[in-house]
């Protein structure tokens, strides 16, 4: 009989506020597959025509999902605070109590277009004791989240999540439930499939240049061994290779915004990520530090990531 996973939040999570954010998000997930399973036949493909916080032309589904998570969320008494990629600001209640919840709801949305893989990442955080929640709440380091996860409508339909030291991951069924498929996710200490947007090789600092050359060298460089490049645009689609088969994920600083210490947002891409990665035994860095030891200066704050099998990324130390 396949286990669901309302049985599993009912019988391991420890924390009543992470059960009842889990369960909502669970369900929001599940609508937002079949959003974006149907959204080229019910015309909800191409841009929103808006731009949002991050100077980026808004996708009528990232719109969509951020006002469906953000409506579930703020209907759920246990979600004292709510962060989106998608809003210059955060939404704070006047509960006390509960969860920060901060997630980007269409990762990789400018693939929906081109049917590839994309996805939605959150991350939970604990609310402040004995007053409601103010945005400067959700600058925390990485290993203050309660938990954290991502949903990627690929292929199939899945959602992975650590609320505890594992990582499990759940698939969709036929009926619209979430079923355990992958009860403890491990990340193989070694790789020989590296991602990386190669378009951007001159903009790097020379420590990534050498690494992804010396990958690059194959069998008859200083790694002795050949090695296979994925990129998908999508961080969840990546992230995801990584956590069912290995492999290293980077997005450097790079030249062409030096003042921009990465693309990727920290508070609800990288740290989420950086959780999942590390429960299941890889690493997750800024290119020099551990990704959970990061504390965001503001809400939508960039940063550098190296992420996956541990060997390769204690290979990777990118200082200027
Ligand atoms: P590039 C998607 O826009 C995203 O934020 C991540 O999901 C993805 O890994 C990265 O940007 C892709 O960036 O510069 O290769 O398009």
């Amino acid at each position: 009989m396949p286990i669901r996973l309302e049985a599993i939040l009912q019988d391991q999570v420890d924390h009543p506020a992470v059960r009842d954010v889990l369960a909502v998000l669970a369900d929001a997930c599940a609508e937002i597959s079949r959003l974006v399973r149907s959204a080229a036949v019910a015309g909800q493909l191409g841009a929103a025509g808006v731009v949002n916080v991050q100077q980026e032309d808004q996708k009528a589904l990232d719109v969509l999902t951020d006002e469906l998570l953000t409506a579930r969320l703020m209907e759920c008494s246990a979600v004292a605070a709510l962060a989106s990629e998608e809003q210059a600001d955060a939404v704070c209640t006047d509960r006390t109590g509960g969860c920060l919840v901060a997630f980007d709801p269409l990762d990789g949305s400018s693939n929906v277009d081109v049917n590839v893989s994309v996805g939605t990442i959150f991350s939970l955080r604990p609310a402040p004791d004995g007053r409601p929640a103010h945005p400067e709440d959700f600058l925390g380091d990485g290993r203050a989240q309660l938990a954290a996860g991502y949903a990627v409508y690929g292929p199939q339909s899945m959602l992975v999540m650590s609320f505890d030291a594992r990582v499990m991951a759940f698939s969709l069924d036929e009926d619209g439930a979430w079923v355990l498929t992958h009860p403890a996710l491990a990340v193989p200490v070694g790789t020989k499939e590296f991602a990386i947007n190669l378009s951007n090789r001159r903009h790097w600092r020379a420590p990534v240049i050498s690494y992804i050359e010396d990958c690059l060298a194959g069998r008859d460089g200083p790694r002795g061994k050949d090695f296979n490049m994925r990129w998908v645009g999508s961080m969840v689609a990546d992230v995801h290779r990584i956590l069912m088969r290995g492999g290293v994920f980077l997005y450097p600083w790079d030249a062409r915004e030096p003042d921009r210490p990465g693309k990727l947002r920290m508070l609800y891409e990288a740290h989420p990520m950086a959780l999942l990665v590390e429960r299941a035994g890889g690493r997750a860095t800024d290119g020099v530090r551990p990704l959970l030891e990061r504390v965001p200066p503001s809400l939508h704050a960039r940063t550098a990531v190296v992420l996956g099998s541990a060997d390769e990324v204690e290979r990777v130390r990118d200082v200027g």
